[in-house]
């Protein structure tokens, strides 16, 4: 069986996601990453040295890290759910890089976005705000008009790359930042947030409270 390592709201999500979609046998496991002195967090320190989420686990005991190689691997575990195209394909080429897109580009310059949020000194704050505005605006006008006549990233087909945006795109709440010049995008996120799956695991996580989890 394969154990998912995450933590709550976390890129982690999209792996739980796609394990649920994918209809393998797997265990999710709740860490908190913020946690000190906790043998679990501790774990997972211990198998990734990066000590982040996710972290698959497999039956072999393989450890497993990276979005860009978790989510192709739960994927290509079920090939008739479609949570990818198939491997060699010119469809699957594009897949990788829109998820590397996601991974490398969209995700850290959303995370990046917390920096004008810890300044407190505001002469610096508004410097940060203008730098950081831009870097994360870029990744975000890219994706909102790849979507104009798409309804998922890769077309008319869900694929476990969008569950990854939607994950980290949901990080514009803490890292306020407004989606609201972006109605493509924000359709995507009602589109996936509405499919049961999605639903499920994340009445199966918990809710997302983004300031006790800071303060976890
Ligand atoms: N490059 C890694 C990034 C993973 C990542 O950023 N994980 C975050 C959660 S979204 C994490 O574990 N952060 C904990 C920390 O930085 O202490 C991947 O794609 O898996």
């Amino acid at each position: 069986m394969i154990t998912l390592y995450y933590h709550r709201g976390a890129c982690s999500t999209a792996n739980h996601f796609a394990l649920e979609e994918s209809g393998v046998a797997y265990q999710a496991i709740e860490v908190n990453l913020r946690a000190k002195n906790d043998p679990l967090t501790e774990q997972v320190r211990a198998l990734n040295p990066m000590g982040m989420t996710p972290m698959l686990v497999l039956s072999d005991g393989t450890v497993l890290t990276q979005n860009s190689a978790t989510l192709p691997f739960i994927a290509d575990l079920a090939p008739s759910r479609k949570l990818l195209p198939e491997r060699g394909t010119r469809e699957r080429h594009e897949a990788e890089q829109w998820l590397g897109f996601i991974a490398s580009d969209l995700h850290p310059r959303m995370v990046e976005v917390a920096w004008i949020w810890a300044e407190k000194d505001d002469a610096i704050q508004a410097r940060l705000r203008s730098y950081y505005d831009e870097r994360v605006s870029l990744p975000l006008r890219v994706l909102e008009n790849h979507l104009t006549d798409r309804q998922f990233i890769l077309g008319q087909a869900y694929s476990v790359i969008d569950a990854y945006a939607v994950v980290a795109l949901g990080w514009s709440v803490p890292c306020q930042v407004s989606l609201d010049p972006y109605p493509n995008i924000r359709a995507l996120i009602a589109r996936v947030e509405a499919r049961p799956v999605i639903r499920h695991v994340r009445q199966i996580e918990g809710p997302l409270d983004w300031d006790a989890d800071k303060a976890r």
